[in-house]
């Protein structure tokens, strides 16, 4: 087969990159490791910045997300026992964020696709990447893989590597012209989905001397709940009961608001990681998403990230098959990465603030009182948390 990009990963930026360079003209194929059940069912983000909205809703995929997606025009912070909001839209001239669950906006994604008959081949085994260097007399990118029994080949411009933080994408950089960074946090989440009403208005962070708690939902009937816990946490010691009377500890407040229980549909146990590789580029391969950065949860900023990352990439590659100029492809990893820089210090920022650490001295606890106290007293520091909770604009 051949095509002009070769798309890895059925993720929210490959299924993305595929719709925007179909609509500036450019032709992809997309493989993907799982089933297509497995991708549209698969539970994780559910905040959305105003500008992954405005993507989704440029791109003509936005009609159920606009039905169905609640828009929230602030958060809360909660620590020693009171409530405190803030108010995102009045602080950043307007701007707001949707609750819209990711695995929803992969099934939008994947539904469109079917219906602009996107070439997608899941449940790929041994997925290889070949002739990356990008010296067009000698090498010719492609990607090799296993398909219901039978070897394909996809021959083509450019890869684009969207399969996640264990794809193979990263992997097939040479190390010594990758350059990581990480930093592994001493927790990690334990999350659950459950059949209750939301009875808050909007997200509650909580940070409770037991560990840091957050109140978030999915629908008008779905709550998602999360719980800071090791690494290492044993799900099979966390009953239903013992994981409500936990959430209520963390969430106690004087006002007596406690989150509305329901049947406990999933749980699961999140590590906690901040990563970034540099480049995000190597000759005819690009990587996008958490194939090249991973951000803690705390921030909200994954998917929003590789929104951001496809948005750009899109547009670089329009570019180039457009009138052969290939500054924006050239331009694509330090472009990104600005973004990325930013969203990994709000993530790291609010993850410490948020989180008690078995690790934290006396001294740090109180930094941490501190800077909740600050950022819900100053103007000016509410300000700067809520423009990067809502993400900062594209550029022009
Ligand atoms: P994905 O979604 O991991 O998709 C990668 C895809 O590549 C496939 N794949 C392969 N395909 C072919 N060959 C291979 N060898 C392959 N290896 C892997 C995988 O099967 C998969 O389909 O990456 P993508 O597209 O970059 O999207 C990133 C987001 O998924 C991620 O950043 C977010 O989920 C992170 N995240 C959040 N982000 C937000 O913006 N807002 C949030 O509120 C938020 N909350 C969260 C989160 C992640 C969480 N977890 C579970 C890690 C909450 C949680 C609990
Ligand atoms: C979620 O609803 O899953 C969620 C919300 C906010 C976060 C992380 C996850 O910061």
């Amino acid at each position: 087969m051949r095509t002009q990009v070769a798309i890895v990963g059925a993720g929210p930026a490959g299924l993305l990159l595929s719709h925007l360079l179909r609509r500036e003209g450019v032709d992809s194929i997309l493989v993907e490791a799982q089933s297509r059940q497995y991708c549209e069912q698969r539970i994780r983000a559910g905040v959305l910045e105003q500008g992954t909205v405005d993507t989704i809703n440029e791109a003509g995929l936005g009609a159920r997300m606009q039905r169905e997606g609640l828009v929230h025009h602030g958060i809360e912070l909660l620590f020693g026992r009171n409530r405190h909001r803030i108010d995102m839209t009045g602080l950043t001239g307007g701007r707001a964020i949707t609750i819209y669950g990711q695995h929803e906006v992969v099934r939008d994604l994947i539904d469109a696709a079917d219906a602009h008959g996107h070439h997608m081949f899941f449940e790929a085994s041994g997925v290889s990447l070949h002739g990356l260097a990008g010296d067009a007399q000698r090498d010719r990118p492609e990607v090799r893989f296993m398909h219901q029994g039978v070897e394909q080949r996809i021959e083509c411009d450019y890869i684009a590597g969207c399969d996640g933080f264990h794809g193979v994408s990263r992997n097939s950089i040479p190390a010594s012209v990758l350059r990581t960074y990480e930093r592994v946090y001493p927790f990690a989440w334990l999350g659950i989905l459950a059949e209750a009403a939301p009875n808050a208005a909007e997200l509650v962070y909580a940070h409770h001397e037991r560990g840091f708690a957050l109140y978030s939902m999915r629908s008008p009937s779905i709550t998602r709940l999360y719980l800071q816990c090791a690494p290492d946490e044993d799900l099979s010691q966390w009953s239903d009961d013992r994981i409500w009377s936990e959430l209520k500890t963390r969430f106690e407040n004087d006002g007596g608001w406690q989150p509305a229980e329901g049947a406990i549909l999933q749980k699961g146990v999140t590590p906690m990681r901040s990563f970034v590789a540099e480049p995000m580029q190597y000759g005819r391969l690009f990587l996008a998403g958490d194939a090249a950065h991973i951000v803690p949860p705390t921030g909200a900023k994954g998917m929003n990230l590789a929104v951001a990352d496809v948005r750009v990439l899109s547009q670089a590659l329009a570019a180039r098959y457009r009138d052969g100029c290939t500054d924006l492809l050239d331009a694509y990893s330090s472009t990104c990465l600005e973004r990325v820089w930013r969203a990994e210090h709000f993530s790291w920022f609010m993850t410490n603030m948020l989180h008690p650490s078995a690790d934290d001295t006396p001294f740090v606890n109180r930094l941490k009182m501190s800077e909740l106290n600050y950022v819900t007293t100053s103007e000016a520091a509410a300000r700067s948390l809520a423009e990067n909770y809502v993400g900062l604009p594209f550029a022009a």
